[in-house]
């Protein structure tokens, strides 16, 4: 081995790398990943100190731009439009933080080919406990002619160029993909950099674990049930019964299954038809990166990508992870179900 040559990829040089497989890309996908990463960094740092929030107390409970200190998610909405607005590439962004979509004044909102909607902090509700949580981004190509509009949001996960997540964990790393394969890259806190350290990362055809919130056992369709059965049987063939892993923070559910492969899901219920989680900025990312990674993602009927949105913050149902898992899921959902499930709010 050289002991001259590094043997670390950054994200950095790794995008750079990549850069030529979009033809027509000039640096400008390049550029949001790298900022997205930037803004990562930095609620990571928040992150990373929000049990100390109460203690330090003082000056310390300030934030950078002197202000008092805001709830994380805010905070980490406020940078990742920071972020995005910085590099001259997006022109308009949609987040679970803001009802409306928001658009960049100056030049780039007629020049900025990029739409940006994410998750700035999902699974928030964990940080007060020291769980894992993330965030969830989905890059489209600006659509409109001029100042972008809600239509360059509402295109299908199929039109996605990019997508990604950030899990703030025991590490924390970024995953994402822009259609040719799936990257993660570990922060490697001691030089501040995204490192990769899961490349070309595939979920197993099949996995051990199945992850869905189990309290709402009444509310869920026979479909679920009866997979949920299954899941509990024995049997040697498939290695059942699987383990039951639920974190309640989407990012590290999926993020545990995509390694380990199983699967995760967020059923319609009576109570909430659509279930709970939000298909352009949660479902499709994922969706893309499940896919990506050789696995699958569907409401229970119908491909999640494939899902026409009708609205910025529209939820859907959600069966995703290894592909032979949610085959079966899907299979119960038709067996069992006599009505199909509705994928509008
Ligand atoms: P949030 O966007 O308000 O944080 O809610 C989304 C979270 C997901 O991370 C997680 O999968 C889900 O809510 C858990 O919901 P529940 O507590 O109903 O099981
Ligand atoms: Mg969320």
């Amino acid at each position: 081995m050289n002991r001259f040559k590094r043997n670390v990829t950054t994200l950095g040089e790794f995008i750079i790398e990549r850069q030529a497989d979009f033809p027509w890309a000039k640096g400008e996908l390049s550029r949001l990943l790298l900022d997205i990463a930037i803004a990562a960094k930095i609620v990571n740092r928040e992150v990373n100190k929000a049990g100390l929030a109460d203690i330090l107390g003082g000056a310390e409970n300030v934030n950078v731009q002197g202000e008092d200190q805001m709830k994380l998610d805010v905070f980490a909405n406020e940078q990742f439009i920071a972020a995005l607005n910085s590099t001259g590439e997006c022109c308009a962004i949609a987040s679970e933080e803001n009802e409306d979509m928001l658009e960049f004044a100056g030049p780039v909102a007629t020049q900025g080919k990029y739409v940006v909607a994410f998750d700035p902090l999902d699974g928030s509700s964990n940080i007060d406990v020291n769980v894992s949580i993330g965030t969830i981004f989905s890059i489209y190509r600006k659509r409109s002619i001029g100042n972008a509009t809600l239509e360059d949001f509402l295109q299908p996960g199929t039109e996605q160029v990019a997508a990604g997540y950030v899990i703030y964990g025991s590490s924390t790393m970024l995953v994402y993909t822009t259609g040719h394969g799936v990257n993660g890259f570990t922060l490697d806190p001691s030089i501040g950099e995204f490192c990769l350290s899961h490349p070309d990362m595939k979920i197993p055809k099949t996995g051990g674990i199945y992850s869905l919130n189990q309290g709402n056992y009444n509310a869920f369709p026979q479909g679920v049930k009866e997979y949920i059965k299954y899941c509990q049987d024995k049997d040697k063939a498939t290695n059942r019964p699987y383990s039951l892993r639920y974190i309640g923070s989407l990012v590290a559910d999926f993020h545990r299954n995509m390694i380990k492969g199983g699967i995760f899901i967020y059923p319609p219920t009576e109570k909430s038809p659509n279930g709970k989680l939000r298909l352009l900025y949660e479902c499709n990312p994922l969706a893309m990166i499940i896919e990506q990674a050789g696995g699958k993602a569907t409401t229970g009927t119908q491909r999640i990508v494939e899902v026409k949105p009708t609205s910025l913050h529209q939820r859907v149902p959600l069966f995703i992870g290894s592909e032979d898992m949610v085959n079966q899921a899907e299979q119960m959902m038709l067996e069992f179900n006599s009505e199909k499930s509705s994928v509008t709010e």
